[in-house]
């Protein structure tokens, strides 16, 4: 199972459409005036509010993008859009936590207990925890210490099954301290190196759960306190996040179902209002559905500037490490050329299912913007169209004049526009590549876990 197989869940697609009409609108004019930006940054501000972002968070984000947008050297630039689009994308960034904050786990056994509210995805969590510190070459045990609801128990014992790692379970009739201290001695004697202890949750913050956390957290002294945090409920989680910060004191938190149609809300308010930093995100129900969280991937991704960094380490399962970095130094150099393009479109097609894919492919996330309709159809319309051209024409798209545009459509059995809008695309594409793997290169070796 890998880190990268749950990648390429598109999220938040409704903020990212709303971005992408922002940016289109910056593009429509020849020269991007005050006017246009501070039109343009009361669309940004409406679309994060509408988001359900925090509303100080909002105000300061759009206070700090429309002054840098404003600055002298973006309006005179010949790009004043994808300027605009780049400080945006950096300010996102900065919102999500700036640097990733992988998992460390040194002690022997490491601990790492799980709390959060009833529904969140705690157990579902620990269990994709284990499972990926299993492939990672870890020994964890599950400890189920949710005495509240014997269905959780089960629910913990049957998953781990299912990912072939042993749990300590023995049930819901003796207090959960007691239960950790059976786990932690149950490690030891079998030479597990990680516990990760599920807990009990409430359906909201009760002075009764919040004792029993902290007797277990005394009790356990875990290296981690993960506060998982249901995406969808938005601004709520992150006023539970604030009440568990304060009530005692969580290390990081996993954001869950951002498969489904949160709104981002939750995901780029909780880090600004509390100061925890997101560690992973999960995007499925299923075991494998789980991400380590990368605040410059994140906000590319919300962006449409296509997720480079998770196509490169999924590339890297499909193609060999060689092929590979020369993938990456093209896409840093701009020297990608629609040979490599339709080469890319080829091994997408290995890689797994396209519409998963296409949330990675930069401009082509959203719908209406940049590439209407994207799906496995387009992606053929795409290929045609490249191989309708000479191979002169793949390496130097500027040669593809208005003659040959004609041709390489009726080649291709498309229309002009189908052309001008693949090409179009495609340098957007280039440019953006270029930017976010550069952003994308710096990320540590061995990420998330140290
Ligand atoms: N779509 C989706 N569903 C999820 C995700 N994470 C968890 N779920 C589902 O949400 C439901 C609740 O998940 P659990 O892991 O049981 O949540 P919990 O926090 O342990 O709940 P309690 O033990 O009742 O407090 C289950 O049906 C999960 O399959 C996710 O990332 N995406
Ligand atoms: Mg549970």
């Amino acid at each position: 199972m890998s880190f990268t197989s749950g990648g390429f869940v598109p999220v938040f697609q409704d903020l990212g459409d709303k971005f992408a009409r922002v940016f289109k609108e910056l593009r429509g004019h020849g020269k991007v005036r005050e006017q246009h930006v501070q039109a343009a940054m009361k669309e940004v501000r409406r679309a994060l509010l509408e988001a359900d972002v925090n509303y100080k968070v909002v105000k300061e984000f759009v206070g700090r993008v429309g002054e840098r947008a404003l600055g002298q050297s973006v309006l005179s630039s010949l790009t004043p859009d994808q300027q605009i689009m780049g400080i945006v994308h950096e300010e996102l960034v900065r919102l999500l936590g700036s640097v990733p904050a992988p998992l460390t786990l040194s002690g022997s056994p490491a601990a790492v207990m799980v709390c959060g509210l009833q529904g969140a995805g705690k157990t579902s969590f620990c269990a994709k925890l284990a499972a990926s510190l299993t492939a990672r070459g870890r020994r964890p045990l599950l400890v189920a210490a949710d005495i509240h609801r014997p269905a959780a128990v089960r629910q913990l014992v049957v998953l781990a099954d299912q990912i072939g790692v042993p749990a300590h379970a023995p049930g819901t009739s003796i207090p959960a301290t007691e239960i950790v201290r059976g786990g932690v001695a149950e490690a030891r004697r079998t030479l597990r190196d990680t516990l990760i202890v599920d807990t009990a949750g409430r359906l909201h913050i009760d002075q009764g759960m919040m004792e029993e956390l902290a007797a277990v957290k005394e009790t356990l002294d875990p290296e981690h306190v993960l506060l998982v945090l249901d995406a969808m409920t938005g601004q709520e989680a992150v006023a539970v996040a604030r009440e568990f910060r304060d009530r005692i004191t969580c290390s990081g938190v996993v954001l869950t179902k951002l498969d489904g149609d949160s709104r981002g809300g939750a995901a780029l308010s909780v880090r600004a209002v509390t100061g925890v930093p997101i560690q992973f995100v999960c995007v499925g129900e299923k075991v494998g559905d789980l991400e380590p969280f990368f605040p410059d991937r994140m906000a590319g991704r919300i962006l449409g500037m296509g997720d480079v960094a998770s196509l490169v380490d999924k590339a890297r399962e499909t193609i060999d490490e060689k092929e590979a970095r020369e993938l990456e130094r093209k896409l840093r150099r701009e020297s990608f050329t629609l040979e490599d393009f339709l080469d890319q479109l080829q091994r997408l097609k290995k890689m797994g299912p396209v519409d998963q894919l296409i949330g990675l492919l930069p401009g082509m996330k959203v719908k209406g913007a940049l590439a209407p309709d994207v799906g496995e159809g387009e992606l053929k319309k795409v290929e045609a169209i490249i191989r309708s051209m000479t191979s002169e024409e793949r390496r130097s798209p500027q040669l593809i004049g208005g003659s040959r545009r004609k041709r390489i459509a009726r080649g291709s059995g498309t229309s002009v526009q189908d052309v001008n809008r693949m090409l179009d695309q495609f340098q957007q594409m280039r440019r953006m590549m270029s930017r976010v793997s550069k952003v994308a290169g710096r990320m540590p070796a061995g990420f998330p876990f140290k």
